[in-house]
């Protein structure tokens, strides 16, 4: 009786907790990632006005996830260009991604065609998505609207049934929980 106790109890238990994921208000969700979009500045001062709070600049990674962000931004309205948190700046024509995990070789790509051109004579060294959802490097110093990025926060959902706290429960031949 005693095992069955015990193990009638694990299953109350297990059976109350049920985990979710939420993003900060106002944060949109995608496949357990949150989203958010800022006005139009720098692309450094858009790595680092994330960075500073914890979150990422936003790093596309799949094409539905630029699907997802083009949409965003697209009903978000009036704009023309924002900023990807990858760069070549470093070395020219190596486009890496600065992410949480650090700086990682940018692997999904979306260039619009005949892009990156490094255009300038002083060259194009930071990632922007275009209106039409395609990737354009362009000068640094443009003021772009940013997206920052952060993994959604696992959350306890509310108990759907209550049961004492301090009683244990057997569960019975008839597979349901007795006091
Ligand atoms: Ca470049
Ligand atoms: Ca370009």
């Amino acid at each position: 009786m005693a095992v069955s106790k015990l193990s009638g109890f694990i299953l109350a238990v297990l059976f109350l907790r049920t985990v979710n994921a939420v993003c900060p208000p106002n944060w949109v969700e995608y496949r357990s990632r949150c989203y958010h979009t800022y006005t139009a500045m720098t692309w450094a001062d858009a790595k680092a006005y994330c960075e500073e709070r914890g979150w990422e600049m936003l790093v596309i990674e799949s094409p539905e996830e630029n699907a997802f962000v083009h949409e965003e931004l697209t009903a978000s309205g009036g704009w023309t260009r924002a900023w990807l948190g990858c760069s070549d700046e470093a070395l020219e024509d190596h486009w890496v991604c600065y992410s949480a995990a650090g700086v990682e070789e940018m692997k999904y790509m979306n260039w619009v065609p005949g892009q990156p051109d490094n255009y300038y004579i002083d060259g194009e060294h930071c990632l922007s998505m275009r209106d039409i959802g395609g990737w354009n490097d362009i000068q640094c110093h443009n003021t772009c609207p940013i997206v920052c990025e952060t993994s959604s926060i696992p959350i306890e959902a509310e108990p759907t049934r209550v049961l004492p706290a301090t009683s244990c429960y057997v569960l019975g031949d008839d597979g349901r929980i007795h006091p």
